[in-house]
């Protein structure tokens, strides 16, 4: 079944980058179709029934603080219009779970994928709460550890990481079982000709031939860049 993904943003136009490169791919493959929405298209009219030509979507916090906080009620027109019965309710959040490529996985799975974008004070914490109550999934994930202005460029990374785990998707299913992260340690170098480059040789057993001692070698590369760069990818000793 072909996997439908709406993003709710105040920046609908930063989406047209969806349209390009790998996500254009699956696409083009009929295994992916995107919808996005203009948040502000949901805040009209004030939750008492006055319009709002400013169409407003965030307000001052409660209990007062640095910046504004996205409204309920607005998110909640948006999502109740947006999201479908076994839809999941994908939140991009400094303060999220991480967004691992495990999480990828899980997602590329789901029928439907709503990307709820807000500036990165937040959206009001009762809009994840009331659609969870209401039995969604819903998942506030971050990308890492460092703050972003908004969900926008979280999302469309996101978007990326699962789409191209939709079966059917690559054409090679064995470069995505290989890749960096689905064996929980970092990729081995790669090397194509020349086989010297400014000084630079290709390690002598890729030239080999033996593939035995191909795999072990790149084994050996993926265990000590790992202890190097990752460290915390590994077991403790
Ligand atoms: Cl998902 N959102 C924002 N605003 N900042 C982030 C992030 C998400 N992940 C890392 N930084």
């Amino acid at each position: 079944m072909r996997m439908r993904i709406d993003v709710v943003t105040i920046f609908p136009e930063f989406f047209g980058v969806l349209d390009v490169s790998l996500l254009g791919k699956a696409r083009q493959a009929e295994l992916v179709e995107t919808h996005v929405h203009d948040l502000r298209d949901y805040a009209a009219f004030r939750a008492d029934g006055t319009a709002d030509v400013h169409r407003t979507v965030d307000d001052a916090p409660f209990g007062g603080g640095a910046g504004m906080v996205m409204k309920p009620d607005v998110w909640g027109k948006a999502l109740d219009d947006v999201l479908k019965p076994t839809g999941v309710l994908v939140v991009p959040s400094p303060a999220g779970v991480p967004f691992t490529q495990a999480l990828a996985q899980e997602l590329s799975a789901a029928p439907q994928l709503v990307f709820a974008c807000g500036r990165y004070e937040g959206i009001d914490a009762r809009v994840a709460e009331h659609y969870a109550n209401d039995g969604y999934r819903v998942v506030e994930a971050s990308l890492g550890d460092y703050v972003l202005n908004g969900g926008e460029v979280a999302a469309v990374a996101m978007i990326e990481a699962i789409t191209r785990l939709i079966p059917g998707f690559m054409g090679n299913a064995q470069s995505i079982v290989e890749e960096s992260h689905s064996d929980g340690l970092l990729e081995y170098p790669s090397y194509t000709r020349p086989a010297s480059w400014r000084g630079l040789d290709v390690p002598d057993v890729l030239l080999s031939g033996h593939h035995a001692k191909i795999a072990e070698w790149r084994h050996e590369q993926q265990l000590s860049r790992t202890r190097e760069r990752r460290p915390d990818l590994l077991p403790p000793e």
